[in-house]
């Protein structure tokens, strides 16, 4: 209760961060994206987590607006960052069921685009597959929409949801990210290394990338990176990184 009227005030307190984390190509290991993680600097309690608000957010729909906020940072940050000279990179959001369901989320889109002046291949948007439960004409629609702005959609967590793979031959999806909770395991788990090659398998004959979450040893990039997994994201190159951070990371690597 105490988070939720302190959350309202956020946005206008300024309270919000986003932290990146770097997306690594396997073949080349060169940084090619990064997720843009949302934070709440609170001025009595520190820095809150997204587990902590997110839902709540979501609850009293005031995702909309933080999420609206979200989008227009990262693409600002993102297209910053280009214009140093520090790369041509992708930056990818996660958007909430709230935000999918709201009148204004192409027009949002398009007028972020436009103010931000970023290539719209430099955004990825991350869908979740619950996304896609309910009913699923509208969704295809207002999907279709989205691509047709030229940014490209990923599925975040994939395999966790209880969705059909049905959508993934009617929905113009560009990137399946692999859940975390596959990766754990994946040298120790027979199980968990047929789900995941699985995937990877799936996403390239769907002609689909697919990146790996949550990679934090050597051996499991090693695994993936034989597999034929794209790209990575996880502990072991970079924890989600301050954009001060997340630059200086950038310079060094040039
Ligand atoms: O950054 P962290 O690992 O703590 O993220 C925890 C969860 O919060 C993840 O599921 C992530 O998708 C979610 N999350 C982080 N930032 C955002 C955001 O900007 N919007 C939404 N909807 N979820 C976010
Ligand atoms: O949006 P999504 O649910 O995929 O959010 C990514 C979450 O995963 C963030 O909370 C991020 O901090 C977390 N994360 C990123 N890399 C790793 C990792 O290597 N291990 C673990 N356990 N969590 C990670
Ligand atoms: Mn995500
Ligand atoms: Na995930």
């Amino acid at each position: 209760v105490r988070i939720e009227g302190a959350l309202r005030n956020a946005l206008e307190r300024n309270e919000f961060v986003l932290h990146y984390q770097p997306q690594v190509d396997l073949k080349t290991g060169q940084i090619v994206g990064m997720e843009a993680l949302i934070r709440w600097k609170h001025p009595e309690l520190g820095m809150v987590p997204p587990n902590r608000f997110i839902g709540i957010a979501e609850e009293t729909g005031l995702i909309v607006q933080i999420g609206a906020w979200v989008l227009r940072t990262a693409c600002a940050q993102n297209k910053a960052w280009q214009d140093a000279g520090l790369g041509r990179l992708r930056v990818a959001v996660n958007l909430s069921a709230r935000q999918f369901g709201a009148a204004d989320l192409i027009a949002g889109l398009e007028s972020v685009l436009r103010d931000t002046a970023l290539d719209p291949d430099c955004l990825e948007i991350e869908l979740t597959e619950s996304l896609f439960m309910s009913d699923v004409t509208p969704a295809v629609e207002l999907l279709h929409r989205m691509k047709s702005l030229g940014v490209n959609l990923s599925i975040d967590d994939f395999g966790t949801g209880y969705s059909s793979l049905s959508y993934l031959s009617r929905f113009p999806i560009d990137v399946l990210k692999i859940d975390r909770s596959f990766v754990a395991d994946i040298t120790h788990d027979a199980n968990d290394a047929a789900i995941v090659t699985s995937i990877i398998a799936l996403a390239h004959n769907l002609k689909l990338a697919v990146i790996a979450e949550g990679v934090e040893t050597l051996e499991q990039l090693d695994y993936l990176r034989s597999h034929g997994c794209d790209e990575m994201q996880g502990y072991f190159f970079s924890k989600p990184l301050a954009a001060e951070d997340f630059e200086t990371l950038l310079r060094q690597r040039r």
